[in-house]
């Protein structure tokens, strides 16, 4: 076997088409609107293989290039997140996994990422729904005044977010530096270590509960929802779960409608599939499968609201949009919400093995969807590709040049994305949620060997862990079921250099 090796970024940032795409005026650059869902998995859309039916993302995928081997960076949010935007494996900073809700930045403000380059490109820059990056400097965030170390710090115009996850407090909207709605009458506290306030809790007071907590998530309660975490105050600028959707579609909406003449980079992060599952009443029931699959349906219709306003506004010819997930399905993620009883055969994952927080497969294997009306021809890319690799492709569509401290890890893939090439990356580094490093490369896959259990009991999910090296070939064995690495000694000797060369790398 040959010898495998890895090729330094810093020639794979201008490739052909960028060069052919460099003379455009800026003017004339395609908007780019990413849809980022929570906790989707490869099984989970319609276009994908599943029962759900998800009309207006199989319209997009209908239209568009739907990928089989494209892989978000990590197998939960922040570090997907993370790696989307700063174009560095998260496995190379510290403390860049999933982060409470009162974390600090872990972006420093100034830091090169996809919405600076955007905006150096000349587009106008939003992000709108779920952030988990972390706010503010050192101490976390001052939610009582400006929050600073924030996204407009590093790049975005425009932002109204989520600053954590559903699941975690503060359940507030932060627009631009201000929580949106406060009463400064009402200044809010919040906690990850000690209770703070008087405001019931799930522990103490079950029965005041719409939806129960199946492990952890029982500390804060609010709209009848208890929590991971500690908060007080800020009445007035609690969110509502079942409005979420509705709330921020209609921000993206608007930030669309108010950038129709010029171009726009949206990262649209809905906070659909991830727990706590409470769609809008006008979802409930409606897939049979409870919150969960209605909460997929209530997503479909975010990606619809996108897509029509796109074609009202005659923007289709000049937008790329671009949909994918941050890491795979989790079916119990903490709350009662029947999705155990009713997945019926209903496969989150599709084929592949594993789901959110772990090394196989499922952890890391996502949709992604990618249209273009008129430059992308409609089809279905086997090629493997990374979410790494959105910023260096983004800056070769639009003719910018990284800066050498800029996007590490990324690599200009832009004619893979854009389906002109279904040519492989390269190599693709899986990255599980205990910090567990796997490698894919032709049609294998290394995990590396380490402790841990093999199952997370809480979520039933296959983490990949185990004290020995494991080598796949995926092409007999989509499903990694069986490890062939002692008949591989070869092969598994080439992983194992090649991750050690990754790691070492930059
Ligand atoms: C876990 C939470 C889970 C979810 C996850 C992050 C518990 C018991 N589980 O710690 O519910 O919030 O973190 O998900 O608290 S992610 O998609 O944002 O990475
Ligand atoms: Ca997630």
């Amino acid at each position: 076997m040959k010898k495998y090796s890895i090729i330094p970024r810093t020639i794979g940032v201008l490739s052909t088409a960028a060069l052919a795409l460099s003379g455009c005026k800026t003017t004339d650059s395609p908007n780019i609107i990413l849809i980022y869902a929570d906790d989707i998995g490869y099984g989970d859309l319609s276009c994908y293989g599943s029962n759900l039916s998800t009309p207006n993302t199989d319209r997009l995928a209908a239209g568009g290039l739907r990928f089989t081997n494209a892989h978000c960076t990590s197998a939960t949010s922040t570090p997907s997140r993370y790696s989307l935007l700063t174009g560095e494996y998260a496995f190379r900073k510290k403390g860049t996994g999933v982060l409470p809700g009162d974390a600090s930045a872990i972006i420093a403000p100034g830091r090169f990422t996809v919405a600076s380059l955007m905006r150096n490109a000349g587009y106008t820059t939003a992000v709108i729904g779920k952030w988990h990056l972390g706010l503010g400097p050192a101490g976390g965030p001052d939610w009582n005044s400006d929050i600073t170390h924030q996204p407009l710090d590093i790049g975005f115009d425009y932002s109204y977010i989520i600053p954590a996850t559903g699941d975690r407090v503060p359940c507030v909207y932060v627009e631009n530096r201000r929580v949106s709605g406060l009463d400064p009458s009402d200044p809010i506290q919040v906690s990850f270590r000690e209770k703070v306030g008087d405001w019931p809790t799930g522990r103490e007071n079950p029965e005041l509960l719409k939806m129960h907590p199946s492990h952890g998530h029982d500390m804060t309660i609010v709209n009848g929802v208890s929590r991971i975490g500690y908060m007080t105050g800020g009445r007035s600028a609690l969110w509502v779960d079942e409005d979420m959707a509705d709330v921020i579609t209609d921000k993206a909406v608007k930030f669309i409608e108010n950038n129709r003449d010029k171009p726009f980079f949206l990262y649209f992060a809905t906070h659909d599939i991830h727990v706590p599952r409470m769609p809008n009443q006008r979802f409930e029931g409606k897939s049979g499968m409870g919150p969960r699959g209605d909460a997929i349906l209530e997503f479909d219709w975010s990606v619809g609201e996108i897509l029509n306003t796109v074609e009202k506004l005659g923007l289709a010819r000049k937008t790329i949009i671009i949909l994918s997930s941050d890491n795979g399905p989790v079916v119990d993620d903490g709350y009662k919400d029947r999705a155990v009883e009713l997945l019926g055969d209903h496969k989150p994952a599709g084929k592949l093995r594993g789901g959110k927080y772990s090394a196989f497969e499922g952890g890391t294997r996502i949709p992604l969807i990618v249209s273009w009306e008129r430059k992308i021809k409609q089809g279905v890319s086997d090629a493997l590709f990374s979410q790494i690799d959105f910023l260096a492709s983004l800056a070769a569509l639009t003719g910018q040049v990284i800066p050498a401290e800029g996007a590490p890890d990324s690599q200009n893939n832009i004619d893979i994305l854009l389906g002109k090439s279904k040519k492989d990356r390269e190599w693709l580094v899986e990255h599980a949620s205990n910090g567990r490093l796997g490698v894919r490369k032709d049609e294998w896959k290394y995990i590396e060997p380490g402790p841990g259990p093999k199952v997370n009991v809480n979520v039933n999910i296959e983490l990949g862990n185990d004290t020995l090296p494991q080598l796949y070939n995926l092409k007999t064995d989509p499903g990694e079921t069986t490890n062939i690495a002692e008949q591989n000694p070869e092969i598994l000797t080439g992983m194992k250099e090649l991750l050690q060369s990754i790691r070492k790398q930059n």
